[in-house]
């Protein structure tokens, strides 16, 4: 099982992200995603979700029309992992 990623390192990987932040009173990362409008947000989501399913790996989402506000956590490990690093830099670059 992928370990949670705690003190420096925690810290250091969400920095390196763009825009992420953490959830107040769960271990968890947070980001909302604005594009253009409902089609430009959800090609977003459907590159996501073939990388979701690639990696095993999905988000907790919620849309409403151009914006996509996303939760990611390893639900396994109680917590922030390296997946949820990756999944969310892939993110960041899909969304251009
Ligand atoms: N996604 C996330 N975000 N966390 C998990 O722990 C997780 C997952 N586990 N997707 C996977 C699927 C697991 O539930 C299945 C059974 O492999």
């Amino acid at each position: 099982m992928t370990e949670k990623l705690t003190g420096a390192a925690r810290d250091a990987a969400i920095r390196d992200l763009n825009g992420w932040a953490e959830v107040p009173g769960r271990d968890a990362i947070i980001k909302t995603f604005t594009f253009k409008d409902f089609n430009a947000a959800f090609g977003f989501m459907s590159r996501a979700a073939l990388q979701a399913e690639k990696m095993d790996h999905h988000p907790e989402w919620y849309n409403i029309y151009n914006r996509v506000e996303v939760t990611l956590a390893t639900h396994d490990a109680g917590g922030v992992t390296q997946k949820d690093i990756d999944l969310a830099a892939f993110m960041d670059r899909a969304a251009g």
